[in-house]
């Protein structure tokens, strides 16, 4: 398969500025670009998809440069609904700093600051030498600007695309950029681009973008539970994406693999079939799950999710350490210690039971376990010795519900 039947079939190409593209993609050469703003100090998995086709782009002889926005992150790029929030430069330039260093630990390749150029133009040159080329017709026409004339959007949001354009144009003429990728939200921002270099220079230059990857119910794949899942394993850990993966519909298995894996066509396709035949073994999930996280953050991590999870599974947890103690039980409830006492009353005083009759009762029918043992001694104590290397206690109530005791 050529590159572009590659992208195609992994689903990763939706639209693109103009037929050639194939050519030369498949050709390789091209200096090409993506960008992101600086609107937290991590990427999340909503990124990855589109950031991994750097790599995918670079295996194929091409030359990425991956962009972070500090000018545009100032300015705020429109979204269809409502104005942004505009956050303090210290925060922007703390996120600029974070992403720069993660899209280099991550990819290694250049990564370039949109600030470092657009900090240099005063308003009379931009308006001159940028505004001119942009027809308000022309501006008003893009879908996004359009849905937001209703509810209103500031001449701030409204100018974004001239920056993002700029920025296509400056890495046109420095660097002999001649592509441009982003997911499908950018269709507008990144034929800015193109349409500026063909009026500036005469010159043609290429974009492509990448469909939104949606999870079974449509919602924009990468959030759990509303949250984010980061890719500094640092706001989030390596389990906490492995445990999300491994929760993937199995309807969107080989939809995943395809865009967020550099699997084989032959591989992809001998998971699909396996993973189809005995669906509850997850072997789609699971193989989704490594590559991703191997890509992230190394093996050994991959390793450590798994143990945690399956020790969290079986209830095995002393096979843990207190690290990964610490971080399967991340979101369990905790409560400090600063002495230790009588089972019944800790149970009590720490919210597991609401009463000393309570708690004496889950004691007796055998629902409490201390660090994965089952306890059945109304007179049992918990002190240091009980605590995995004296710090942390677990005590799981019945089948699923755990709390975290941590000696202060
Ligand atoms: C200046 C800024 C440029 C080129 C790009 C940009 C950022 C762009 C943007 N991108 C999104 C972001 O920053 O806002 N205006 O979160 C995001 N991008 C990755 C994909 C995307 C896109 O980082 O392109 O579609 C999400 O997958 O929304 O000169």
């Amino acid at each position: 398969m050529t590159l572009f039947e590659d992208l195609k079939w992994r689903g990763l190409i939706k639209d693109y500025t103009s037929p050639e593209i194939e050519e030369k993609l498949n050709q390789g050469g091209m200096t090409f670009y993506i960008g992101t703003d600086p609107t937290a100090d991590s990427m999340h998995l909503g990124h990855l998809s589109s950031f991994l086709i750097s790599k995918r782009l670079k295996d194929a002889g091409h030359n990425p440069i991956l962009l972070i926005g500090g000018a545009t992150g100032r300015i705020g790029d429109p979204k269809p609904t409502e104005e942004r929030s505009m956050k303090s430069i210290e925060e922007i330039e703390k996120n600029v700093e974070g992403l720069t260093k993660q899209a280099k630990d991550l990819f290694g390749f250049e990564v370039v600051n949109n600030y470092d150029w657009i900090k240099k133009l005063d308003v009379v040159t931009f308006l001159r030498d940028y505004g001119k080329y942009f027809n308000i017709n022309y501006m008003l026409d893009k879908d996004i600007i359009r849905r937001r004339l209703d509810t209103g959007i500031s001449f701030t949001e409204f100018t974004y695309m001239i920056l993002q354009a700029l920025d296509f144009l400056h890495l046109f003429k420095t660097k002999n950029c001649t592509l441009q990728v982003a997911g499908s939200d950018q269709w507008g921002n990144i034929t800015a681009g193109v349409d500026l270099i063909r009026k500036v220079t005469g010159e043609e230059a290429y974009a492509f973008t990448m469909p939104l990857i949606t999870d079974a119910t449509g919602k924009k794949f990468g959030k759990s539970e509303g949250n984010a899942l980061w890719l500094d394993k640092k706001k989030t850990s390596s389990y906490e994406i492995y445990q999300f993966l491994l929760n993937t519909e199995d309807s969107m298995v080989e939809t995943y693999l395809k865009a967020y894996t550099f699997l084989s066509k032959e591989q992809i396709e001998d998971l699909v079939k396996k993973h189809n035949v005995e669906p509850h073994l997850r072997i789609g999930q699971k193989a989704l799950a490594e590559e991703i996280i191997t890509f992230l953050h190394g093996q050994e991590e991959y390793e450590k999710a798994v143990k945690i999870s399956e020790a969290l599974f079986s209830g095995n947890i002393k096979e843990l350490s207190l690290n990964e103690l610490e971080i399967g039980f991340r979101d369990v409830p905790h409560y400090d210690l600063t002495e230790g006492g009588n089972l019944v009353d800790i149970l009590v005083t720490s919210g597991i039971a609401t009463s000393k009759r309570e708690a004496r009762e889950f004691v007796g029918n055998g629902s409490i376990r201390i660090n994965g043992e089952k306890v059945e001694d109304l007179n049992f104590e918990i002190t240091k010795d009980t605590a995995i290397e004296g710090k942390i206690v677990v005590i799981r109530k019945g089948k699923k519900s755990y709390t975290l005791l941590r000696f202060l």
